[in-house]
């Protein structure tokens, strides 16, 4: 695990800001919401919030496009406010992250209106400006076939200087140009500017595609039915990454600030290593994308795949290892504002299941090496979005382009495409973790006495914070525990030796935490709603009785004195049942 530090222990909490807790009634989260529910945070027991971005922003993207990265979108409160939540966060002992956002700016931003204005303008070149190309026609077409992620070609063709602007994202969140220094000075000058004001560091979204190969060559053609092409061997970890890491990273050094950025398009452990590798001076870790990909398909995320427990072993074990014999350190994520709900995807939310296996992949997650991120409603074992929903509940920009083009797509094919689309999106779209936070069970879940700018899932009588926090039960209550039991035992959960046994039953997940003096840790979980017996191997049967159980999130483990026909010892699973044993 390498030497201690703060980051490496702490448990994350995400908010969303325009989900969790709307304290003036216009419909939207504020951050005067979030001041009001500390002690919510508090009581649960995270170290640190991450907050996705809250300033001044379009909302094309949810404040993923920002026009102003130094004044507070003004539903979401004030300058005054921010300060007021660093201050009661650090009072009561948690940090404060910020999302950073500099891969692109809004097409509001005054940097972007200078930038379009001329070419002549100071600013054009803050940009990434290209001239078109023209057929032999004499028909405009972009400069290149590389795809938007958000759907269409990555270029906006621009009528006021007559060149086109590049956008990874939607056309409002042009792409800054970090070739340009003064870019890259102004984007330290915003680092500066937060880490004056008291936070902790940041969450840099995309921060591995600032740097695109010279010259912004064609993709190679993979999507044979598109115009545009998928171009990430263009921009993701190019050629001038890393040295814009340790840019930022020499600025966080002179505040003992924090770094986990966003990295796409990248599972090769070498490529990462040289990012997070401790003496690399770069970031602390990572976001990768192995578990949310594991199950999309390669060209488009919305394409349901099958997945298998072993899948998610082989991913954790690369990972585990890998980070801790390259140096590096593991940021551990099932849930984010970018995807659907775990419980939904990973194991299952009905209702005969939902507590139980929300709190088994609560118990997998946790007690892994690395640093621990938990998303707003995580922890009440929230659900995707109920699948008799009209698309009109859907607000992301990334679903309502997608189902644009299935439209058109599907006049030529059939309604059949339209409906298996449509089944992909209830399974992936983001807005699964985007409704609002359910807090109790008066209107709109507590979370607004207004207009929700989204929809409160249905299912908030039953899954709510007020009638999870006294029940002992709860997978709130659950929660609680596990960040308890990490907290208590850094050396065997955070720091301690990784590896999974190697089991017979493809749904049964058991991994072993160790270290030389602090103790030994088992933690088991049955990944199916079917129950499954276990032998001990005669190497864990000292670890495996009720002496040493720490957490079964049945609350107690019926089985575990229980003999095979042959007599020997093993342990019954339940459905999705999970247990950690530790011993000294
Ligand atoms: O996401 C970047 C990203 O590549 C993905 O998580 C992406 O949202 C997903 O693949 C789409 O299916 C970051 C932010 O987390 C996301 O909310 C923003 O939309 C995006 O950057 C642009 O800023």
């Amino acid at each position: 695990g390498g030497i201690r530090a703060w980051w490496k222990e702490a448990s994350v909490y995400q908010i969303y800001p325009a989900s969790f807790y709307d304290s003036d009634g216009d419909g939207l989260g504020d951050i005067p919401g979030i001041i009001t529910k500390v002690d919510y945070l508090k009581n649960l027991g995270v170290d640190v919030v991450w907050l996705s971005p809250v300033y001044e922003s379009p909302q094309k993207d949810m404040g993923y496009d920002i026009s102003d990265y130094r004044q507070i979108h003004k539903p979401y409160g004030t300058i005054q406010d921010i300060e007021d939540l660093i201050e009661i966060l650090h009072h009561r002992g948690i940090k404060l992250i910020m999302d950073l956002v500099v891969n692109h700016s809004s097409d509001q931003h005054a940097w972007f209106k200078e930038s379009r204005s001329s070419k002549s303008n100071p600013f054009r070149d803050w940009y990434i400006w290209r001239p078109p190309k023209y057929d032999a026609n004499g028909n405009r077409h972009p400069p290149n076939n590389w795809a938007s992620i958000f759907g269409g070609s990555a270029w906006e063709y621009d009528a006021v200087t007559d060149e086109y602007y590049l956008h990874l994202f939607c056309a409002e969140q042009p792409d800054l140009n970090w070739e340009n220094p003064k870019v890259v000075s102004a984007v330290h000058d915003i680092l500066r500017f937060w880490l004056d004001k008291g936070v902790d560091g940041f969450r840099m979204d995309v921060i591995n595609v600032v740097s695109k190969t010279p010259g912004l060559p064609d993709a190679p053609i993979t999507v044979e039915s598109s115009k545009y092409q998928p171009a990430m061997m263009h921009y993701a970890n190019g050629p001038r990454l890393h040295e814009h890491l340790r840019g930022l990273r020499a600025i966080l050094d002179q505040y003992d600030a924090f770094s986990v950025g966003e990295m796409p398009f990248v599972s090769d452990p070498e490529d990462i290593l040289q990012a997070v590798g401790a003496s690399r001076k770069e970031l602390n870790m990572i976001f990768q994308f192995d578990i949310v990909e594991m199950d999309s398909s390669a060209s488009n995320k919305f394409t349901i795949v099958p997945w298998s427990l072993q899948n998610l072993r082989d991913i954790v074990a690369k990972w585990q290892t890998c980070m801790a014999t390259g140096d590096g350190w593991n940021a551990l994520f099932l849930e984010n504002h970018d995807q659907p709900r775990s419980v939904s995807r990973f194991a299952s939310d009905r209702p005969e299941f939902r507590i139980h296996a929300a709190k088994m992949l609560a118990t997998f997650l946790a007690l892994q090496s690395g640093t621990l991120f938990i998303y707003q409603g995580q922890e009440l074992g929230m659900a995707n979005l109920p699948k008799d929903w009209g698309l009109e509940e859907f607000k992301d920009v990334e679903t309502i382009n997608y189902m644009n083009e299935v439209a058109e797509i599907s006049k030529v094919k059939s309604p059949a495409f339209y409906d298996n689309a449509l089944e992909g999106v209830r399974a992936k779209a983001r807005d699964n973790s985007r409704s609002p936070f359910q807090w109790d069970t008066t209107t709109n879940a507590g979370f607004s006495t207004g207009n929700p700018w989204m929809r409160v899932n249905d299912d908030y009588l039953y899954c709510n914070a007020q009638s999870q926090i006294d029940n002992s039960e709860s997978v709130l209550t659950f929660w609680r525990k596990l960040l308890r039991l990490r907290r208590q035992m850094l050396d065997v959960f955070v720091y301690g030796d990784f590896k999974f046994l190697s089991v017979e039953d493809e749904n049964l997940s058991v991994y072993e935490r160790s270290h030389p003096f602090a103790g030994r840790a088992l933690v088991l979980c049955n990944f199916s709603q079917h129950p499954i017996n276990w032998i001990i191997p005669d190497d864990v049967r000292f670890l495996c009785g009720h002496e040493n159980l720490a957490l079964c999130n049945y609350g107690t483990a019926a089985s575990l004195e229980s003999l095979d026909p042959d007599g020997k010892r093993e342990i019954r699973f339940r459905p999705y049942e999970s247990m950690i044993f530790f011993a000294k």
